[in-house]
């Protein structure tokens, strides 16, 4: 059993996009979500994706898309149909943050994804003199640049599993109220 549990009950799906720059760390923490261990992880060819059960009534399906730079140009086709955006930051690559930035700053902008809400990872905190979470959020601009959907800025290790629970459980909270507003808006768009 992981972290948190994987089993499927009847329940909502929602699509959760995991994305960052290669290396920042999306496939251990996807897998310690799951499996609560360490793995080897080998650079992500294409995607991985798992289904993880957070609570009864809600589980999410995780698309950890590759982060090299040729796979960065297919993420907008991963867009479409999601219900909330993970983002992970290496935050001891201080040399590509601003390439993280600029990525982060892009995607946002893709129309599939206008209003989902977004949790940033500030990983590897256990690296000393990794940059903060509150560092990332400046650095990031994340205030300007989410001004129009929830959002939260963790810091975490995805190698320990430190800050994952909580990160987590902020999206589904974040996924949860999106999907309702979303839901009401489509009833009310049936109704009228
Ligand atoms: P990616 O899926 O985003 O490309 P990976 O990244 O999950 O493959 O991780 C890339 C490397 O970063 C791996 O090391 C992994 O062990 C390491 N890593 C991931 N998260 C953390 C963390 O929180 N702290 C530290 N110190 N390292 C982390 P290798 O050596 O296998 O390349
Ligand atoms: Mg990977």
């Amino acid at each position: 059993m992981g972290l948190l549990s994987s089993k499927n009950f009847k329940s909502k799906q929602a699509q959760i996009l995991l994305l960052g720059l290669d290396s920042a760390g999306k496939s251990t923490l996807l897998y310690k979500l799951k499996l609560a261990k360490d793995i080897v992880t080998i650079p992500t060819i294409g995607f991985n994706v798992e289904m993880i059960e957070l609570e009864k009534n809600l589980s999410l399906t995780i698309w950890d898309v590759g982060g090299q730079e040729k796979m960065r140009t297919l993420w907008g086709c991963y867009c479409e149909g999601t219900d909330g955006l993970v983002y992970v930051v290496d935050s001891t690559d201080k040399q590509r943050l601003e390439d993280s930035r600029r990525e982060f700053e892009h995607i946002l902008k893709n129309e599939h994804i206008k209003n989902v809400p977004v949790v940033l990872l500030a990983n590897k905190q256990d690296v000393p003199g990794a940059l903060t979470a509150e560092d990332i959020t400046r650095m990031f601009k994340v205030q300007k640049l989410c001004s129009d959907r929830a959002w939260h800025v963790q810091p975490c290790c995805a190698i320990t599993g430190d800050g994952l629970t909580e990160a987590f459980r902020r999206l589904t909270g974040f996924v949860k109220s999106h999907m309702k507003s979303r839901g009401d808006t489509l009833a009310f768009f049936k109704q009228n």
